[in-house]
């Protein structure tokens, strides 16, 4: 079932400029032409694919903020392209082999001083649009430098695109302390942490860059740069990418996660994230059955002894109201 691709060309890396002391104190490298096209095409053929096929991908739409599979959400509203597929990897080869290429993780265990673990993956259409933040607010690492992140350009981005934008240097910024003496954001702490960032962003007195990347180039920052995509300017441009998060191979391992090697390096096994739509599927949709019936033991229960038709038919009838996870 999956196409592969022999990945072990090898790559020029000499001409990166790939520095543990640099990358801390500006937050970020670029690396330019690292993919090559094909590369690149595999992959975004990949997501067509998935998307076409209707597997379970776990869907944000950016606009409404609503979690649901793809393969619930109305086609129009996928060709609009407002939306983060989350976690293609964790079913997908030719996506694992981009996230986890050999010489990236090298790159990666170089500049984070740690082994990386591949916990995340987003694929964006289009700019996610989001405000100015920082990653360890809301993936928080254990040791609070442990976690790194990847931009993978997967066609050229034009100004209008609503590029990703990051501000030099920021990741020299004190992280701010919420009221759970850690890192990771309390919602209702949000406008203090808001408050913060823009007197320290002040202070740091830099301009926003863009990177304006090529096909195949990748950004590489820090868990403390601050970031954020862009406004799109002309709705008509797609800003295909896919970002990948890495934690630490010894969080991983002090917090227990399954952690299995999988092309060039290591990930997080783990299972989909759960959804919660705010409409039911519709009928044509191909309902998680299996996943479904896993979360909700008593729905499951209830279908072995004959109760309940199927854990679609609780969902439709009962579940869904009763706001319960997908
Ligand atoms: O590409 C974007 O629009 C922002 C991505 C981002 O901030 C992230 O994935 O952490
Ligand atoms: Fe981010």
């Amino acid at each position: 079932m999956f196409r592969s691709l022999n990945l072990n060309r090898k790559r020029d890396l000499s001409r990166y400029d790939i520095d543990q002391q640099r990358f801390d104190e500006t937050g970020y490298c670029v690396l330019e032409g690292f993919f090559n096209d094909k590369e690149i095409d595999f992959a975004a053929e990949e997501v067509r694919k998935l998307v076409e096929e209707k597997h379970e991908i776990c869907c944000d739409n950016l606009k409404t903020n609503e979690r649901s599979l793809v393969s619930f959400v109305p086609t129009a509203d996928i060709q609009s392209g407002f939306f983060k597929l989350n976690d293609m990897h964790l079913i997908s080869k030719t996506i694992q082999a981009l996230a986890l290429n050999s010489d990236m993780t090298n790159i990666l265990s170089t500049l984070m001083g740690q082994a990386p673990v591949c916990c995340n993956s987003l694929y964006f259409e289009r700019s996610s649009q989001q405000t100015t933040h920082v990653d360890s607010i809301y993936m928080t690492p254990t040791t609070p430098t442990d976690l790194i992140a990847i931009w993978v350009a997967l066609e050229d981005v034009h100004p209008e695109a609503g590029p990703l934008f990051y501000y030099p240097g920021s990741s020299k910024i004190p992280a701010y302390q919420f009221s759970n003496g850690g890192r990771r954001a309390v919602e209702e702490e949000m406008d203090q942490w808001l408050a913060y960032r823009d007197a320290e962003l002040a202070k740091l007195g830099q301009d926003a860059q863009h990177f304006m990347p090529k096909k195949g180039d990748v950004f590489i920052w820090h868990a403390q740069l601050f970031h954020g995509g862009a406004a799109v300017s002309d709705p008509e441009l797609t800003r295909k990418s896919f970002v990948f998060h890495y934690f630490s191979e010894r969080d991983c391992v002090s917090a227990g996660h399954e952690i299995v090697p999988a092309s060039g390096g290591q990930m997080w096994q783990r299972g989909r994230q759960s959804v919660r739509p705010n409409s039911l599927p519709p009928e044509d949709a191909p309902f998680p059955e299996q996943i479904y019936l896993a979360r909700h033991p008593d729905v499951a229960k209830a279908v072995a002894n004959g109760k309940m038709k199927s854990g679609e038919y609780h969902y439709r009838h009962f579940g869904f109201a009763e706001k319960r996870e997908i």
